[in-house]
């Protein structure tokens, strides 16, 4: 009997560790010759894109998460492999054979390193890509249409808190006539927060965003609009109120912390600056959570988030606090009230 076969993938394990050893030591460079050095063996771009420098960076997250790795490793790693797709791009320049996609992050995302690498791989799906990067204000993308007339809009989104920005952002391309594809780890498992938010597509990598756009676009079957029911929570009352309370919310949230969590009393300058930004993420994921009307946000976060602090020796007890210090001062939010609830019960 024979093994059923599978797609080889051409980058071996042994290339994955030199790679992620490269991208550890900052060492541009020798990452760079690498790629090179696989381009010219005959390794498909899409493959290095994906398997090894789309693979590494998802290492690099993990490495962080558990911390092993500080902050500033992260970024250096994240640098070497911005210059290693550039690498791959600088190599590759097929001649567009099919339409014209603005393709940009929204308001406030900085994971612009997913959406470079999606560049890369239209590019050489044959598309011409306008890409516009990190963070873009929505009245700048819509401009942008304006003066290029694009076949697609591809919107990145990969931090849920953005998710507010990402549905201002989808709503007015299709006010501009422009039919949308989402994509990034932002719009939740097989991208359900898309079609909540009126993106006419969605695609779950690279790839299949490619697939997508050469078999059917304009999509034939659009996802149809949320009904006006299906779309009535979305940024309604306690999602402003949450919005608007933020500041006030986290200073009186570490005013009391002291006095709910004696362990602060010793914290030192830098412990504190985590604990203001730990808070503020807190009631981010709580607001994203709230306008798209999906608990998982929240607790999803709150998960990551217990893992993050535990492997810095941080015990559950000091997230619980957090969460109640914002619970104690929602009184008139039945709906986020249950969610910190919730999300205080899986911590138990
Ligand atoms: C590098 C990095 C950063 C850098 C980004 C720099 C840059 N130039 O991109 C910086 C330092 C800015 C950063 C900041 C933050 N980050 Co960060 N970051 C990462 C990291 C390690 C790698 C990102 C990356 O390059 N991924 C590689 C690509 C291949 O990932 P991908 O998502 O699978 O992308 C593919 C598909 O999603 C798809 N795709 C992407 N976009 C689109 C769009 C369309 C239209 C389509 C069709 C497809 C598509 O195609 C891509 C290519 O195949 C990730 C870890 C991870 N798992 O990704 C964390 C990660 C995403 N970050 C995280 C966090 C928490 C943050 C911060 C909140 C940290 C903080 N304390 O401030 C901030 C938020 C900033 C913001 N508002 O955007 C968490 C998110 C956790 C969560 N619960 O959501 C992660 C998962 C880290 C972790 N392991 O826990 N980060």
């Amino acid at each position: 009997m024979t093994a059923p076969t599978r797609p080889a993938t051409p980058i071996d394990p042994l290339t994955t560790e030199r790679y992620l050893g490269l991208v550890a030591d900052g060492d541009e460079l020798a990452a760079t010759r690498l790629i090179t050095e696989l381009l010219d063996h005959g390794v498909p771009a899409e493959r290095i894109i994906v398997d090894l420098i789309g693979a590494t960076q998802r290492r690099v997250g993990e490495l962080w998460a558990a911390n092993e790795w500080s902050v500033a490793r992260e970024h250096a790693a994240t640098a070497v492999s911005e210059r290693a797709v550039a690498t791959v791009a600088a190599r590759t320049s097929p001649y567009p054979s099919r339409g014209r996609i603005t393709l940009a992050c929204v308001d406030g995302e900085w994971h612009g390193l997913p959406a470079r690498m999606l560049a890369e791989l239209l590019r050489l799906g044959g598309w011409r890509v306008d890409f516009l990067g990190a963070s873009v204000p929505g009245r700048h993308l819509i401009t942008h249409l304006h003066q290029t007339g694009p076949d697609a809009v591809a919107l990145s989104c990969t931090i849920p808190t953005r998710l507010p920005r990402a549905h201002a952002a989808i709503a007015a391309c299709r006010a501009a006539g422009v039919p949308v594809i989402a994509g990034g780890r932002g719009f939740g498992p097989g991208g359900r927060y898309a079609a909540r938010l009126g993106a006419h597509a969605w695609a779950g990598s690279g790839e299949e965003a490619v697939a997508r756009l050469a078999t059917d676009w304009p999509p034939r079957h659009v996802i149809d609009l949320p009904t006006a029911e299906a779309q009535s929570h979305l940024g309604d009352e306690e999602y402003t109120h949450l919005l608007r309370c933020r500041p006030q919310l986290i200073t009186t949230a570490m005013e009391r912390l002291s006095a709910a969590y004696p362990t602060a009393h010793h914290y030192d300058a830098a412990q504190l600056e985590s604990t203001v930004e730990d808070i503020g993420h807190i009631v981010d994921f709580l607001a994203a959570a709230l306008y798209v009307g999906e608990q998982e946000i929240f607790t999803d976060f709150i998960e990551w988030t217990n893992g993050v602090l535990t492997s810095r020796g941080v015990p559950v007890t000091a997230l619980r606090t957090g969460l109640r210090l914002i619970r104690d001062q929602l009184i008139d939010f039945p709906a986020a009230i249950a969610m910190l609830d919730a999300a205080l019960v899986e911590l138990l």
